[in-house]
């Protein structure tokens, strides 16, 4: 039962995915194979936001850029409980997490020397009672290759210099993996969607984590129209930021893979545990 981080670049869902996976366990009610018990004031808003924003067609607001120190971050905190099955033990998850705006992962790659604010956020990530983290990427055009494998190769370097290069668990998540595109992917997603449209980072990062630490997910936080119904469950709007994306249909919310990254991550359960949300 350690630690998990959540980090990714801009706009890649991080907030929102924690939104969903925290309501989604009382929206699903005894269909949600996991509940998760908010354990901090931050917690129980954002879960209460949840309700208000990805039920009800709005969307969150983005993480603020205004940043100064770690903590003026916000931090949230849960227990997640996945439920037992027949072959499967039930397992408890601390997911501790503080809300990132993106630009901090991306700056690792360009700021230096000693106010660099950016790898103290990282640095945050990587000290010893955090056992891993999960990744999201959003983007998958190869102009996007070059710079995410860029980007993991200086965070591998970080970790290196942090003694973590080898007792980090990495779970790589191709997050809203709904759009029509990269659905079918979700599959097999490190030969589908890693293998396919980013090459470059997939081999940086293989090249260097031990094949037991490095997983690849895909999760979507709205999910498709159906079982039988592969359609986005989406509608693109305009938010406070810019280009936002809200549930289409409410009614029939349906988030595919939540927890199965935290799963894997969860050293306790490790690879034993398999459960789609
Ligand atoms: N299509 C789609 N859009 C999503 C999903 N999750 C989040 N978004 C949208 O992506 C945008 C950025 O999400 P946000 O959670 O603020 O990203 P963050 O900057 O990483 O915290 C928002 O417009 C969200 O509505 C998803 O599962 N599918
Ligand atoms: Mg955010």
């Amino acid at each position: 039962m350690g630690n998990i981080c959540i980090i990714g670049p801009r706009a890649s869902g991080k907030t929102t995915y924690l939104a969903g996976l925290s309501y989604y366990s009382d929206y699903g009610g005894s269909s949600s194979k996991y509940t998760v018990s908010p354990l901090n004031d931050e917690s129980r808003e954002l879960k209460q936001q949840a309700k208000d924003t990805i039920l009800n067609g709005l969307s969150l607001d983005g993480t603020g850029n205004y940043v100064h120190t770690v903590d003026d971050l916000i931090y949230y905190s849960f227990k997640i409980e996945v439920k037992g099955g027949l072959f499967q033990p039930r397992s408890v998850i601390l997911l501790n997490v503080r809300d990132y705006p993106g630009e901090v992962f991306e700056n690792i790659l360009y700021a230096s020397g000693a106010d660099n604010i950016h790898e103290e956020f990282i640095n945050e990530c990587l000290i010893s009672d955090v056992d891993g983290c999960l990744l999201l990427f959003t983007e998958w055009e190869s102009s996007k290759d070059d710079f995410y494998s860029q980007l993991m190769s200086r965070f591998l370097e970080i970790m290196d210099e942090q003694g973590r290069l080898h007792n980090y668990r990495l779970a790589v998540v191709m997050s809203k993996c709904e759009r029509g595109e990269i659905w079918p992917g979700r599959i097999d997603p490190e030969t589908d969607l890693f293998g396919v449209y980013l090459k470059k980072t997939l081999k940086t990062l293989k090249k260097r984590i031990p094949k037991q630490n490095l997983g690849f997910f895909a999760l979507s936080t709205f999910g498709v129209l159906g079982r039988y119904d592969p359609r986005p469950n989406r509608d693109d709007a305009f938010g406070s930021g810019g280009r936002a994306s809200t549930l289409r249909a409410p009614d029939s919310w349906k988030p595919y893979n939540l927890i199965e990254p935290l799963c894997w991550l969860n050293k306790e359960s490790g690879l034993t545990v398999k459960v789609k949300s």
